[in-house]
This record gives C-alpha cells, structure tokens and sequence, in this order.
C-alpha cells in the first residue's frame, strides 16, 4: 500500500497517522485467536509477557513474531511495510513488537510519555520522523469508552531538553507494573493549549503510524470490552545501538528488544490469507453477524 503526499505531510505535521481498514475481519479474529496463546504463561518463550500490578492478568507480550506463524507473517506484510519504508527508506528492521492488552475491567493505563526517552536509552541515537517509526493495529473495535490511546498532535516537534532531545520526564515505576519514562504535567498542559489532544479511536482493523517522539497516553480501561493492539516499531539499520545493553534500569523482559537486527523482507500477503482461510475464520467470522 503506497501512501499519497498529503498522508505523508500530515505524518510529517502531526506525528500521526490513522489509515482505516486495513486488517479484514477474518484477519483480526486470527491475530487475535493467537494473541490469546501468547498472552499466556504456556507460550514458547514466557519471559516475554508482563502482567497487570492489580490483576495479575495479561498486560503485554513482546516478540509475538517469534512463537506465532500469524504475527511472523503480520509484522512483515507489504500493507504495512511499504508505508514503513516510505517513512524510513528501505532499509529498516523490527525493533521490537508487542501484544498490548488493556483487558475489559482491568487493563491498566499508560502514563504521557515519549518512547524515544526509553530507546535512546536502547542505544538508537535518533528518533526524528525518518528515523524510527511505530504502527498500532487496533484488534478490537475502540471507543472513547475502553481505553484508547491518545496522542498530542505535533508535540514530536518539540526539541526537549533531555538526552535524545526529548521533554522532561520523571521515572514512575510505582504506577504500574512497566515503568513508564512519564513526561512532566507541564509539558502536556502547554502543548494540549496549542492542539488539542486527539484520541485514536476507530473499528478493528484501523491502523496509526507515529513517530518515536510523538507524546502518547491512555488511561485504564474500565469499560466491558477489550481493546488489544498489536505495536510494531520500526527502526533504520543505520540507528542501530552498537549494542544489545541498555542504560534503562526497568528492562522486565530480555525480549523487549529483537536480537534479530537485518534487513526485512515483505512477507506474502497470500500466505496471510492461506492462514485465515485454513482456520476457517472467515466462516466464524460471517456466521458472527
Ligand atoms: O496501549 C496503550 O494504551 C499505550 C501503549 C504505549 O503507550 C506504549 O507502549 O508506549
């Protein structure tokens, strides 16, 4: 899928970008089918999983790619990709991937943070608009209601004084059970002023692209409906850490970076829909409505 200019300066403008429908039904009910293996202790690699404070329930799962054949085949798909690359250029590799959860009564929230605060800490020297990227799949229908994410258009253009060049931030890892580099209340305040926030909601399927710096939240979802995302990040081969250690002093997983660092290859759109068509999900899902 190739993106037009305007969708591009838009990106460029707000540090965001909402593409509708782009994962069918039957897709979904797919990622989601595997989401609720890997979301378990009994998936391959089980270290890989963090678990709600209050709950204990699943809060997030790194490196679905590497126990699912769907989410190996998913994060590569040229619907994603070729967006990616127009962002990046070709040359790019999977930073890391994730589950996110938010659980109907008991996902938790997501304080205002910036993710380069963290990566930079990774060892990626930058985070501008071309240099890394994330895509969020949403995998349940979103509201206002269960917890969606939103964002502070505009605020990746903000030069913050902080290593990275990234806002103010302090270290809360009291909140919840993933410490989170918080971005002051200041700073959301002043920025909110000048555009206002904008909360990413939307049907299964709708895809955001956002860049490393753009300042994002979401608050607990306490509604009767889930609201999975799958969370791709994408970085350029030539910001790759020189190393796999990090300055962060909250790593809870050794998955949350991928080990993996080459160039990525487009997966086959036709192998995807062999998957849905060999479980029988469009049928499921039909047969739904
Ligand atoms: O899923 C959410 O609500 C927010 C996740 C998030 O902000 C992150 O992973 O950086």
């Amino acid at each position: 899928m190739e993106l037009t200019d305007a969708q591009i300066e838009k990106y460029e403008r707000d540090g965001l970008l909402v593409v509708g429908g782009l994962f069918t039904g039957p897709e979904i009910a797919l990622l989601r089918d595997e989401a609720a293996v890997v979301g378990t202790p009994q998936r391959k690699t089980p270290g890989a999983n963090v678990y709600e404070k209050k709950s204990g329930k699943i809060r997030q799962a790194y490196a679905s790619e590497q126990d699912s054949e769907a989410w190996n085949l998913a994060y590569r798909l040229p619907r994603i990709l070729e967006p990616v690359q127009q962002f990046l250029g070709e040359q790019v590799y999977l930073w890391h991937s994730r589950i996110i959860f938010k659980l109907a009564h008991v996902g938790e929230q997501w304080q205002w943070h910036q993710d380069f605060t963290s990566w930079h800490m990774d060892g990626a020297a930058r985070g501008g608009v071309h240099d890394m990227i994330s895509v969020m799949v949403l995998l349940d229908d979103t509201t206002s209601e269960n917890g969606p994410v939103r964002f502070v258009p505009g605020s990746h253009l903000e030069e913050g004084a902080q290593e990275g060049g990234v806002l103010d931030w302090h270290y809360d890892f009291e909140t919840t059970a993933y410490p989170v580099h918080t971005t002051l209340d200041e700073h959301i305040e002043r920025m909110s002023a000048k555009r206002p926030i904008v909360e990413c909601t939307g049907p299964a399927g709708t895809v955001v692209f956002f860049t490393a710096k753009t300042v994002h939240s979401s608050t607990d979802n306490l509604s009767s409906r889930d609201r999975r995302i799958m969370y791709l990040v994408y970085n350029r081969l030539d910001n790759m850490p020189s190393t796999m250690e990090t300055q962060r002093p909250d790593v809870v997983t050794p998955y949350y970076l991928n080990d993996n660092r080459v160039a990525l290859e487009m997966s086959d759109e036709d192998a995807f829909a062999g998957l849905v068509e060999q479980r029988g999900l469009a049928a499921r899902v039909s047969a739904a409505f």
